[in-house]
């Protein structure tokens, strides 16, 4: 279930321990019904969908995506206030591939029974599984003409390693057979692979008969060399920066928060962290105690990111179709990396571990998916000092400690650092980073006065472009301000002249304020007006009579600059605004669609959202698309320092006043612990 990053530790963190344990070891009855599928429960869908399949024999079957059916939020909000209410009925969906159909099984884990099995025959595919994807790469080793085509560039054949890419949607009318193409990289040398792509070689696999269909060799550039594309430490050659004296973070009486199973609680905060294939972590039910009112208050039911679109910006032929879904298509979940212990994270983190059904069906451990940790880095939570005092100064500070829950994604080269963080303030902020290896292209070129043509990107060492690109991370967002019956208001700020000419002044801006009544009124595109998007409860007031509400603050206002009607941007037209809002309805989850690979944009939140329904003092969600638009720099190589962007959900008129104002201090401790 957990483990801790140093053993010494371990007797800090008993209690901690203690109660995890208890966890474990508690009736199936008390299970949280928003925790992930557990082992058994994998090992128990597993077993019925096969036994529900006749001459298997004679059938391949693959476990796309597994993950437990959402419980009707009714019935969890109601467990969730009241301990002595039933856990709502715990039901599973699994959509399993065999036959050359979809099918889409809906299964009742407390009876241990098949609800439902549906055949799902639109032109898109699910999740993507990794046995699959490594079974595709193997195939190019045995396949003559590619054994041909790097003998002519002399390359060791085995040194060769290819990468899957979903292969899109081209406006092809025809339902399209179930594919990948592989793009392969030379490791020969170096293990930075994806700084090296074997150019002009692209194959196309048919994923359910595991064959290669498609074969071309167009053209040849040099492989960029190995040298320079090295990260480990030992294959460096000096000079290193000297290191820095030691940092750490230690908290000798342990962590300040609780887990117990997947929930957890840390000063006013509480929350349930739950785990998916393609979501990866999923924030549900987090409350603040508001410390005036003595009373638990809601704020969010469930957030994560729903997409993740990555569109590559070069037209040729080995690569238009690089327009990647890496949450619909790859699974944020499945390639969540094993976070390090001190180095992914800080020394009083603790570890969580995850499963999720593999491509056989069978539960596939993930080892400390998350880490969830103190954040104690010096910054200030708030402070004054008062000087105009005759005779005396007054000075009040606090130091800001938040509570972080990380888990990070490697979607084959690229590396997300995803961050949920929580604020006593009441704030919480999601924060993204990208670091790792990008996506580049081998070339000729090896100066940039040489290029007289469109490379589709930057040179950012011999004979290697780094293509343009963009990452548009779409978060869905159920915030549940103080209950379920919400509104989305956006405040413009507009600039005034004043009707009285004998002012001295001739502008000012104002705040106008306008409740969204349907969708169309929410769907907000950033750089176009100065905008404040609160949701707010328009039942609770302040006071002051203000509406109770969250601020969404964006740090990032980038948006889509492919045209409406390509293709990519059809599929991924959730990006055309930065923020929409939608009722409620547990259906409408991915963004992108329930099947995405190779979607054609006819299930996405731009077509739900068609209907233009009414969202005022409603059950709302907000999704927010966070854009980074990638233009690359020579920094970016051989591996990217990590460039971050977020979002922060701010409390707005929650609270009668300032919620930090009686924030008591972390306890001191004693100066021996950190003495020099
Ligand atoms: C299943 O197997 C049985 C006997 O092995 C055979 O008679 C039957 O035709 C098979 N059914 C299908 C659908 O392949
Ligand atoms: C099952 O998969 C293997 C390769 O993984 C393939 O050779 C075989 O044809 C598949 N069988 C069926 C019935 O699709
Ligand atoms: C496989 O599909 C074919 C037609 O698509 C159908 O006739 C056959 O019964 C299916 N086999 C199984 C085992 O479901
Ligand atoms: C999208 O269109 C396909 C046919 O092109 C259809 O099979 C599928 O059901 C449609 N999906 C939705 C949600 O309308
Ligand atoms: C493989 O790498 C080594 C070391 O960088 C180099 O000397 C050798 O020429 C490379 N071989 C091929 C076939 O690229
Ligand atoms: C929920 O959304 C789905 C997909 O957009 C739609 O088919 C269904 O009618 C919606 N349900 C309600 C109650 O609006
Ligand atoms: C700090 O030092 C005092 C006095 O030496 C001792 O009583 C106390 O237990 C220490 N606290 C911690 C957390 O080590
Ligand atoms: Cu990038």
């Amino acid at each position: 279930m957990s483990k801790f990053s140093h053993f010494k530790l371990i007797l800090f963190f008993l209690p901690l321990l203690i109660s995890l344990l208890s966890t474990a070891a508690a009736p199936a009855g008390r299970r949280h019904p928003l925790d992930p599928l557990s082992p058994d429960e994998i090992e128990l869908i597993r077993s019925l969908v096969i036994n529900s399949i006749r001459n298997l024999s004679t059938t391949n079957v693959t476990f796309q995506y597994v993950a437990p059916a959402d419980p009707n939020k009714q019935s969890v909000l109601l467990w969730h206030s009241n301990p002595k209410t039933p856990s709502p009925p715990r039901r599973a969906t699994a959509i399993v591939r065999y036959n050359s159909s979809t099918h889409e099984i809906l299964i009742d884990l407390d009876k241990k029974a098949i609800i439902s099995d549906r055949v799902y025959s639109g032109p898109a595919y699910s999740v993507f599984t990794l046995s699959e994807l490594l079974d595709a790469v193997a195939l190019p080793q045995s396949h003559p003409p590619f054994v041909a085509a790097m003998k002519k560039r002399k390359l060791k054949v085995k040194d060769v390693i290819c990468a899957c890419y979903s292969v899109g949607w081209f406006g092809e009318k025809m339902k399209q057979r179930r594919m990948v193409k592989l793009q392969c990289y030379y490791s020969n040398g170096s293990v930075n692979l994806y700084m090296r792509p074997v150019e002009g070689v692209t194959m196309t696999v048919n994923l359910d008969e595991m064959k290669i269909i498609g074969f071309r060799d167009r053209y040849e550039a040099p492989v960029p060399k190995a040298d320079g594309t090295e990260y480990r430490p030992s294959m460096l050659k000096p000079p290193f920066l000297p290191p820095l004296n030691g940092v750490k973070m230690v908290q000798p009486e342990g962590p300040s928060f609780k887990v117990n199973g997947h929930s957890i609680s840390w000063s006013n905060w509480e929350l349930h962290v739950g785990f998916d294939k393609r979501a990866g972590s999923i924030i549900s039910l987090a409350s603040i105690y508001d410390i005036e009112k003595q009373k638990r208050r809601q704020v969010l039911y469930k957030g994560f990111i729903s997409e993740l679109f990555v569109p590559y910006m070069d037209l040729t032929e080995e690569w238009y179709y690089r327009t990647f879904f890496d949450a619909g298509e790859y699974g944020l979940g499945q390639y969540a990396a094993s976070l390090e212990p001190l180095r992914d994270c800080p020394e009083n983190a603790v570890f969580m571990d995850t499963y999720i059904a593999a491509g056989d069906g069978r539960p596939m451990k993930m080892a400390n998916t998350f880490c969830i940790f103190e954040r104690h880095a010096g910054d200030i939570m708030w402070r004054h000092t008062e000087r105009a005092i005759s005779n005396r100064i007054i000075r009040e500070t606090r130091a800001e400690v938040s509570l972080v829950v990380r888990m990070v994604a490697t979607v084959a080269n690229y590396d997300y650092v995803l961050d949920w963080e929580f604020k006593q303030s009441g704030s919480i902020i999601a924060t993204v980073g990208l670091t790792g290896l990008l996506a580049v292209k081998a070339s000729k070129y090896t100066h940039r006065d040489q290029i007289k043509e469109e490379v589709y990107g930057t040179l950012i060492s011999e004979n290697t472009i780094g293509a343009n690109h963009d990452h548009f991370f779409t978060y869905y967002l159920d915030l549940d301000v103080d209950g379920g019956s919400n509104s989305f208001v956006k405040s413009n700020l507009r600039t005034v002249r004043p009707p009285n000419t004998d002012n001295p002044r001739k502008s000012y801006w104002t705040v106008v304020s306008e409740t969204a009544k349907t969708e169309a009124d929410a769907r907000i595109k950033f750089g176009r007006q100065e905008a404040e998007l609160v949701v707010v409860n328009p039942n609770r007031r302040t006071r002051m009579g203000n509406p109770v509400g969250y601020r969404l603050i964006p740090k990032s206002t980038a948006g889509p600059l492919l045209s409406v009607d390509d293709y990519p941007q059809i599929r991924a037209a959730f990006t055309n605004y930065n923020v929409w809002v939608t009722p409620y309805n547990i259906s409408e989850k991915w963004a992108s669609g329930l099947y995405t690979d190779q979607s054609r944009g006819n299930d996405t939140l731009a077509t739900w959202s068609l209907r233009n329904r009414e969202i005022e003092n409603k059950d709302i969600v907000m999704w927010y698309t966070l854009g980074v638009h990638h233009a690359p720099c020579q920094e970016d190589f051989p591996l990217m320092p990590t460039l971050s962007s977020g979002f922060e959900l701010r409390p707005t008129n929650f609270f009668e006043s300032n919620p930090v104002l009686k924030v008591t201090p972390p306890r001191p401790l004693n100066r021996s612990v950190c003495a020099h």
